[in-house]
């Protein structure tokens, strides 16, 4: 959904987004066995957050750095999730990746959430990036986006398990964040109804 989100409710998720980082701080997660950096540094809110370091990937309830629990989700991300998500549970992980002008993401499919019956909802702000979308399966045809700010990707339903990734970030190409860079926001649902 090109556009989605204007200036002002930009400006506003990033006052949100300050909020968090300031109480579970940005971390450097790195490949499962090998160790290796990821390039983008990432932190959480919601009951629970995804986390990857060399033991594997997976959501938990606390910051892999300081211990303590994520913050809460902010209320306007629940209120996106509830307009754009359209789903009966509310998200349990908000997902914060932050990209430096050199950071990219391979492509991937989401699907460490138990429930995949939820959608995933993904935000983008600050720079522009290349997004690349593929098939169910890997190694499929890819079409490629340039993601802006404002912009939201909702992986659902068909979509939901479509492999996906960040091939470049575009410098200098947004005002939104002082010292540029870009972040994206994922909402997620991790567990199926019951456990709530
Ligand atoms: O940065 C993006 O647009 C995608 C992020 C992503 O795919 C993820 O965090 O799983
Ligand atoms: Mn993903």
């Amino acid at each position: 959904m090109p556009g989605f989100l204007d200036r002002e409710a930009q400006l506003a998720l990033i006052e949100d987004i300050r909020g968090v980082v300031g109480q579970a701080p940005l971390f450097q997660p790195v490949m499962p066995r090998t160790g290796k950096p990821l390039s983008v540094r990432m932190t959480n809110c919601g009951p629970l957050g995804w986390v990857a370091d060399r033991a594997g990937y997976r959501y938990q309830p606390q910051h892999p750095v300081t211990g303590t629990r994520w913050p809460a989700i902010p209320e306007r991300l629940t209120a996106l999730w509830d307009e754009v998500g359209a789903y009966s549970q509310p998200p349990e992980a908000c997902l914060v990746n932050f990209y430096e002008e050199t950071a990219k993401m391979g492509l991937h499919q989401d699907r460490d959430e138990e429930d995949l019956g939820a959608p995933v909802v993904s935000v983008s702000l600050g720079d522009d990036c290349l997004f690349r979308v593929g098939q169910t399966t890997r190694g499929g045809r890819t079409v490629s986006i340039r993601l802006r700010s404002g912009d939201i990707v909702v992986l659902g339903g068909e979509g939901r398990l479509v492999y996906h990734g960040v091939d470049r970030i575009y410098p200098a190409t947004s005002t939104l964040l002082k010292n540029g860079g870009r972040i994206n926001l994922t909402l997620r649902r991790v567990r199926p109804a019951a456990f709530e």
